[in-house]
């Protein structure tokens, strides 16, 4: 039999969001921080729990069928992989920032200035991009105080909320990526087949997570303005109800267009809206 092989990040910002999504598909495995390698019961696949920076890696020379990982460390790593899957979670930019007092108006400015990263295959590219001649200092970790101590007139590290900038005196200046947890593997995969089992399995969890299952009472009179409002998977299901001239209609709704839907269909006349979370939606 088969063993399909997933890397996930054994501990940090992407792990719990990847064994919710691999449980979300119906997986089931132990998560012992402990061990390296965990067996899924019900599926043939073999978890693998590692730092992200060796995931790419992994992936690329076969040890992993398949990995999920930032894509700023796909790109720093250089590696040849290809991305199966977005999985909207980790999102995060690689920004440069500058201390409060630097003040900055033109990426010109950053030429023969030294700058503080972790990242510095994407940063080198992105400045010979945008031609500045900078000096990357490429250091491991806690690249935010660089500028205090003195070691850089800039950074070039990840945000998210921008916290750990502010506290530390610096502002955001330039987006130089953006990123977010993907799924990635190799092309040519022995196991193409259950590779593709579980990347459908993946996409009805995302899908799923993207719509609300929403029930509405409305009057026969106004049943048909509430279907023009409702794109739905096909067309909305309409059940009948004791009270002849009302009917109940089931149908979904993009989480992202979800309030002004809704209040459409109140003004529509909709009345007792129910809504529900979905756990798969399988095309
Ligand atoms: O141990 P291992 O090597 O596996 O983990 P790690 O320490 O290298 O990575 P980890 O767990 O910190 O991050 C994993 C991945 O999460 C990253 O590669 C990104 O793809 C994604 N991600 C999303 C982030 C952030 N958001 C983020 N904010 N990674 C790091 N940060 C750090 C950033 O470096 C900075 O120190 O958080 C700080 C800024 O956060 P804000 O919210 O203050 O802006
Ligand atoms: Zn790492």
């Amino acid at each position: 039999m088969k063993t399909l092989k997933i890397a996930i990040q054994k501990s940090g910002r992407l792990n719990e969001k990847s064994v919710e999504l691999l449980k979300n598909c119906g997986l089931s495995f132990e998560n012992y921080k402990s061990s390296l390698i965990s067996p899924v019961s019900n599926f043939p696949l073999e978890i693998l729990f590692l730092r992200d920076d060796d995931i790419p890696e992994y992936v690329q020379d076969g040890i992993a069928d398949l990995g999920i990982v930032g894509e700023n460390v796909i790109q720093e790593t250089e590696v040849e992989v290809s991305y199966l899957q977005r999985l909207g979670f980790g999102r995060c930019s690689l920004k440069i920032a500058v201390p409060n007092a630097f003040d900055i108006s033109d990426l010109s400015e950053l030429n023969g200035k030294a700058i503080a990263t972790t990242y510095p295959v994407i940063l080198g590219k992105y400045l010979k991009e945008q031609n500045i001649q900078a000096d990357i200092r490429t250091i491991s970790g806690s690249v935010e105080i660089s500028p205090g101590l003195g070691l850089s007139d800039a950074i070039c590290d990840l945000v998210s909320t921008g916290g750990t900038l502010k506290s530390n005196g610096l502002k955001p200046f330039a987006n130089v990526m953006s990123s977010e947890a993907v799924l990635i593997g190799r092309s040519g995969s022995e196991h193409e087949e259950l590779v593709k089992e579980l990347i459908q399995r993946i996409q009805s969890v995302l899908r799923a997570k993207e719509t609300k299952y929403v029930v509405l009472n409305v009057h026969r009179d106004n049943l048909q303005s509430i279907i023009d409002l409702l794109p739905g998977v096909k067309s909305p299901s309409v059940v009948s109800l004791a009270e002849e001239d009302w009917v109940a209609v089931h149908t979904v709704i993009p989480e992202r267009d979800f309030w002004d839907k809704i209040s459409q269909l109140k003004q529509a006349g909709a009345q007792g809206i129910v809504v529900m979370p979905i756990e798969k939606i399988i095309l």
